[in-house]
């Protein structure tokens, strides 16, 4: 097999002093916190597309990155058998156990159905070879229903029933795919599910139809096999402008609406909860508080730009808090798979491996952070005392269903005013963190 990343060697823990770019400086896979090793925190994924497909198109200009790797042109079988060599040897390299992808990213899509199949067949023979002798699985597979312009209103929501069966072909593939591929799970993100203008639309048909798709495929999935975990990945808006996966809690709200929850879980990115108007945190939270945290598209988004940037986490901050969710959680069914893509002027190969490693570096800093944190105590301690008003008689009463509003009412007449609550601390903690994350 011929070498497609020259140059490019094994990338290795070399600590937080070290000045080689092409090294971890603190993702040490062996290193133990908190009882398990950093690998079996942090089930790194690599993003098929981003990363073997994606050259940096933009609204205004066309590729800067070849990611021909080597097959000449794009859109060919081959080319596609070159993005799995390129994959494989990438992975390797960065010691990634997993990928993801959608079913568009691993070959062309032909005109006819069952000749996208075959080929889909055909490489994931392909994909099966290079997984002998490695320890590298898919985390999670999807179908892309977005991109083709039969789905401009949507798969689930379309208004077109032969469109809504078509969505449904591409899932049953991506979902045989994604069991004979070894997936921990299987993403729904919602990419034109949602609306443009309430004028032309039946919201209530459509989500009927979203959940009805969702059943069909959760059905589907457990009869071939599939034990893993189904994902909705909420977004609020973008491509559409507005998407009805708007964020956890609203995903979360659907899942039990229709009967769906106990086979879905949240697929948490960063940067759309941050399009929702919340942190990444918030969104993390919500999940695991309803016992729905299942995986996560570790990426960032830019504040000062109002979209989707999809950019390699670099924020020590977000991320420390991202795996204080996560160990609380006691961690994730899924893994962190990295939606991420370089920026468009960083094009070569070493930036790919750069962005990686920088990813990475960033998750792997926020666990030696967050564990840090929890050790520490003090948060988790201010927590606490910061409740306990609620420990004695009345609030033990009101948490166990025994009181009633007549009987608070009375309460309160013989106390009179209550004290102002205990201070919220927050700059106290704030100045915590920072002391831990900068010792
Ligand atoms: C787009 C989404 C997409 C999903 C998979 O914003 O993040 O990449 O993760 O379809
Ligand atoms: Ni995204
Ligand atoms: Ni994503």
């Amino acid at each position: 097999m011929t070498e497609i990343f020259k140059g490019i060697p094994e990338i290795r823990y070399e600590g937080k002093d070290s000045k080689e770019a092409l090294a971890f400086k603190y993702y040490d896979a062996d290193r133990v916190i908190l009882g398990k090793k950093m690998s079996e925190h942090l089930p790194f994924a690599m993003a098929w597309w981003h990363n073997l497909c994606a050259g940096g198109t933009d609204m205004f200009g066309r590729d800067t990155a070849d990611k021909s790797f080597g097959a000449g042109e794009k859109g060919t079988m081959e080319h596609a058998k070159a993005k799995v060599d390129a994959g494989f040897e990438f992975m390797k390299k960065l010691g990634i156990k997993y990928f993801c992808f959608h079913d568009v990213d691993l070959v062309p899509e032909a005109d006819d159905i069952k000749e996208t199949n075959r080929r889909l067949d055909e490489i994931s023979d392909y994909i099966l070879e290079k997984m002998k002798g490695t320890d590298i699985k898919c985390l999670w597979g999807t179908a892309n229903m977005f991109s083709n312009p039969r789905f401009m209103n949507g798969a689930g929501s379309t208004n077109s029933v032969d469109v809504y069966a078509f969505a449904a072909a591409q899932i049953k593939k991506a979902l045989d795919l994604t069991v004979k591929l070894g997936g921990r799970g299987y993403v729904f993100w919602g990419g034109r599910e949602g609306y443009e203008t309430l004028l032309n639309t039946d919201v209530k048909f459509e989500q009927e139809n979203i959940a009805k798709l969702m059943h069909m495929a959760v059905d589907y999935g457990r009869s071939i096999g599939f034990k893993g975990d189904f994902y909705i990945e909420p977004k609020p808006k973008e491509p559409m402008k507005h998407q009805y996966d708007f964020d956890a809690a609203t995903a979360i709200g659907f899942l039990r609406q229709y009967g769906l929850d106990k086979d879905f879980k949240m697929n948490i990115e960063a940067n759309h909860a941050t399009l929702a108007g919340h942190t990444f945190q918030h969104d993390l939270r919500i999940s695991a508080i309803n016992g729905m945290l299942g995986s996560i598209d570790a990426n960032q988004g830019d504040m000062l730009l109002g979209w989707d940037t999809d950019e390699f986490p670099f924020n020590v901050y977000d991320a420390t808090l991202c795996m204080y969710e996560v160990l609380k959680n006691g961690g994730l069914t899924g893994g962190f798979n990295f939606d991420s893509k370089n920026r468009r002027p960083s094009y070569t190969t070493e930036d790919m491996f750069y962005a990686y490693i920088l990813g990475m570096d960033t998750f792997a800093l926020g666990l030696i952070k967050a564990a840090e944190l929890i050790e520490d105590g003090r948060i988790d301690d201010f927590i606490k005392e910061r409740y306990s008003s609620w420990n004695g008689e009345l609030g033990r009463k009101i948490r166990n269903d025994a009181t009633t509003l007549e009987e608070l009412f009375h309460y309160a007449e013989k106390m009179g005013a209550p004290e102002l609550p205990g201070s919220g601390r927050q700059e106290y903690l704030e100045a915590v963190m920072n002391s831990v994350l900068f010792k």
